[in-house]
């Protein structure tokens, strides 16, 4: 058997210099407040920020200091962060559990670029296949490429869960703006019926293409739903059988299922296994977003994601916005004892990209071993969650303002709107600013007195402040900016992985998940009463279920 890959770095994050200093720094820094950090420090608000490939970061509400920073970034530099960004990019087996190189970079890499994976340069292949997809979307959105009764390619549905969903959702949604409106898309993922019942609704099937989406092509849910969709789509189109070449096709990395189902390979989209289903969308599973907008904007939005590689691969660290942005959230993760992030963006297109966060981030970082196997002894990847401003702000905002815990937040807004209404849009972004403000800041007794406030209800009214926050500022949601952001947190949640000392790229809780149910689908559907040797619960729920069902 091959000997285990040995990790870069084998030390605990705890038994690093930077972490015991960092833990020691915490202890005065954690009785500071931003109030007081601020008023020291005029220059605050532009020195701890940067720009860079058109991003502004403003960092300085984060309850920070330079030696925070220094020694973050000595963190950083301890746990050899720059020999493990250099082993992603250059195709290494970083993925140690499932033996696997790591190049969603590849994805992006321009033609020219060599990318070796076991001497073999992976970069053709790619533009390959993206050439392939350019010729495909084109033909479609042209109306070239026709249904099997001649009609022309009005919906698109993706079937795909996981990485296969979540990645098509959020671009399909954070591009609407520059997609083809005489078109419908929409998304199935989920193994409940009404899913796809719901997605096909009003639908004809002589306008409808199927993309499966699905690296192994065996995922329990999406292979039901593609069943569901080949059945739904031959009543509609009079059961002839060749009808299916010309509406499903398939993105996959599995060639020998693909055919099985019955799709040509042919119609066939491939991508490799060194992609993790929550690092694809913008390989061929990306193939709904280029339908959807176009393989121009698709490009530019790759082109966007390599400028953010670059960024990350080249810039020294303490200019390094995935390094600063990882760096800081741990701080908040591990020192401080946070719990959670709140991705907050002010732009309605982004409503999905707190949920695709939410995937990129916990399936990567939500691990309790190291590298080499051992129970970690720090805690790993925050909990991610959010919605878009400024509706937060009228549910749960409460909590992030005067609530018990702390959250740090993510603030993610643009200069520009897509659509210039009267003046929504300064609205929108005065509340960016009036929130971070108020958290950073905060309403002392002394104000809330000041306006005057009955003594008795001062302490309803006052905001401590102190509450920190990141601000990502761009000129306008495009394609290209929104590779820049997923870049952005995929390289930050590589930087947290590094220093944890974990992989980030491997998903056995998922696995798990695959295999789980199989066991009891047959015992739900039995015709006779099955013998069942789960515990005394899940046996009382299996009865009762299928007692309902005969009802
Ligand atoms: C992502 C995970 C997972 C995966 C889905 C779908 O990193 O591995 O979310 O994308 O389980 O898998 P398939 O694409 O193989 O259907």
């Amino acid at each position: 058997m091959a000997a285990q890959p040995q990790p870069l770095t084998p030390e605990r994050p705890a038994k690093k210099s930077a972490w015991k200093e960092l833990a020691a720094h915490y202890k005065t820094l954690s009785k500071q407040h931003l109030r007081e950090l601020f008023a020291g420090d005029p220059e605050r608000g532009q020195r701890m920020a940067i720009e860079a490939v058109g991003l502004y970061f403003d960092y300085s509400k984060n309850r920070v200091t330079d030696e925070t920073m220094s020694l973050l970034l000595k963190l950083a530099e301890e746990s050899r962060l720059r020999e493990r960004i250099d082993a992603m990019f250059s195709g290494q087996r970083i993925n140690v559990t499932e033996k696997r190189a790591v190049l969603h970079v590849a994805l992006r890499a321009p033609e020219d670029t060599t990318i070796l994976v076991d001497g073999k340069n992976v970069v053709p292949e790619v533009h390959a296949v993206l050439d392939r997809m350019a010729n495909f979307s084109n033909r479609v959105r042209s109306g070239e490429w026709i249904g099997h009764t001649g009609k022309r390619i009005r919906n698109v549905i993706n079937i795909g869960i996981g990485g296969s969903d979540l990645g098509p959702v959020m671009a399909y949604e954070a591009l609407k703006h520059y997609s083809d409106r005489s078109m419908t898309f929409r998304f199935v993922s989920n193994v409940d019926g009404t899913d796809f019942a719901e997605a096909a609704q009003g639908l004809d099937a002589e306008e409808t293409l199927f993309i499966v989406s699905s690296k192994t092509f065996t995922t329990l849910e999406t292979m039901t739903n593609a069943q569901t969709a080949r059945a739904w789509s031959l009543a509609g189109l009079g059961g002839d059988e060749k009808s299916v070449a010309k509406h499903f096709v398939a993105v996959s990395t599995n060639a020998a299922e693909v055919t099985k189902f019955g799709i040509d390979t042919a119609n066939m989209f491939g991508f490799w296994d060194w992609v993790g289903g929550r690092y694809s969308m913008d390989s061929a599973i990306g193939l709904s977003t280029m339908i959807a907008v176009g393989p121009e904007n698709f490009h530019a939005m790759l082109d966007g994601f390599h400028q953010m590689d670059e960024h990350f691969r080249t810039v020294p660290f303490e200019r390094n916005l995935p390094v600063l942005l990882g760096l800081l959230s741990l701080w908040y993760n591990d020192f401080f004892g946070a719990q959670t992030v709140a991705v907050l963006p002010y732009e309605q297109y982004l409503k999905r990209f707190p949920a695709y966060l939410q995937q990129l981030t916990m399936e990567s970082n939500g691990k309790h071993v190291t590298l080499k196997g051992k129970p970690v002894k720090h805690d790993t990847s925050p909990i991610y969650w959010g919605e878009p401003g400024t509706n937060g702000q009228h549910s749960f905002y409460q909590l992030i303002h005067q609530g018990t815990r702390l959250i740090p937040c993510d603030f993610i807004a643009f200069a520009k709107p897509l659509n210039q209404l009267g003046h929504h849009h300064d609205i929108l972004i005065a509340n960016v600013f009036a929130q971070t403000e108020a958290l950073a800041f905060g309403k002392t007794p002394e104000q809330v007195k000041a306006e005057g406030t009955p003594d008795w209800l001062v302490p309803h009214r006052v905001f401590e402040g102190n509450r920190p926050s990141n601000t990502i500022l761009a000129h306008e949601l495009t394609p290209d900016t929104l590779g820049k952001l997923v870049a952005l947190y995929e390289h930050a949640v590589f930087t947290q992985g590094v220093i944890w000392n974990i992989d980030s790229f491997d998903q056995w809780g998922v696995e798990l998940g695959k295999v789980l149910a199989q066991r009891i689908i047959p015992e739900l559907e039995s015709p006779a009463e099955p013998v069942l040797n789960h515990d005394s619960s899940t046996n009382t729920l299996i009865r009762r279920y299928r007692k309902h069902k005969e009802s």
